[in-house]
């Protein structure tokens, strides 16, 4: 299983509805928790090409996009492979 980074927030309907698909799939990942630490929002824009909005996933270390991204690539079957480093 390739390892998952989260940016996110705590008070964030996509966040939750990304913690919640990952935990469905039993996938035990990283986060940070933007609002604890604000300076890594930097980082996380420069990650993902300039997105601002959260969640920002990561698989592998290789930006995935938001909630929306992931859910459809879950939809597609292409996340179980994605996540087991197919
Ligand atoms: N399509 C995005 C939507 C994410 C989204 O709208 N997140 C909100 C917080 S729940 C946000 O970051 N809003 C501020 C912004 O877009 O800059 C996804 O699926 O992740």
């Amino acid at each position: 299983m390739k390892p998952v980074l989260l940016y996110g927030t705590p008070f964030c309907g996509y966040c939750a509805a990304a913690r919640r698909l990952l935990a469905e799939k039993g996938v035990v990942f990283e986060e940070v928790d933007l609002a604890a630490e604000p300076g890594r929002r930097a980082e996380m824009v420069e990650r993902a090409k300039g997105a601002r909005s959260v969640p920002q996933l990561f698989v592998g270390g290789e930006h995935v996009g938001g909630f929306s991204e992931m859910w459809e690539l879950d939809r597609s079957g292409k996340l179980d492979a994605l996540l087991a480093g197919g």
